[in-house]
């Protein structure tokens, strides 16, 4: 078995972070370096999806959760309107293989991106 992941051991309060919100099978945390007024970042429970492709293949039901609860802390903490990043690739900027959306708002400039 491989290591967990940083978002698993997160979610088992293994590392300190406020889950803000969740649902069945999701949770969102503030991310620790944002890039936007709000930066926030929406996570399936699950770590077995690396990126948001093998998300979507699997278990299209869950990507859908996501993005709703992507909506759904975007209207809590950002006013409604958010841009939804999905880093998909090291050469892409993705430095955490179980598949997490980057939820940003609260006042967007080109730097934004996730
Ligand atoms: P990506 O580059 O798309 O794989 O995004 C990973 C994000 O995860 C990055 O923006 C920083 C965030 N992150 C990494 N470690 C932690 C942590 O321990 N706590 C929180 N809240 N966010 C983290």
């Amino acid at each position: 078995m491989s290591e967990p992941s940083i978002f698993s051991r997160i979610l088992r309060g293994e590392i300190p972070s406020e889950i803000i919100a969740e649902t069945e099978n999701a949770f969102a945390i503030r991310d620790i370096a944002p890039k936007a007024p709000v930066h926030l970042l929406v996570i399936p429970k699950t770590e077995q999806y690396r990126n948001v492709v093998e998300l979507a293949a699997g278990d299209p039901d869950l990507l859908a959760e996501v993005i709703g609860l992507a909506n759904a802390v975007a209207a809590e903490h950002a006013g409604g309107d958010f841009r939804l990043v999905f880093n998909t690739g090291s050469d892409a900027g993705q430095t955490v293989f179980h598949v997490h959306a980057h939820v940003l708002g609260g006042g967007l400039t080109e730097g934004s991106l996730g």
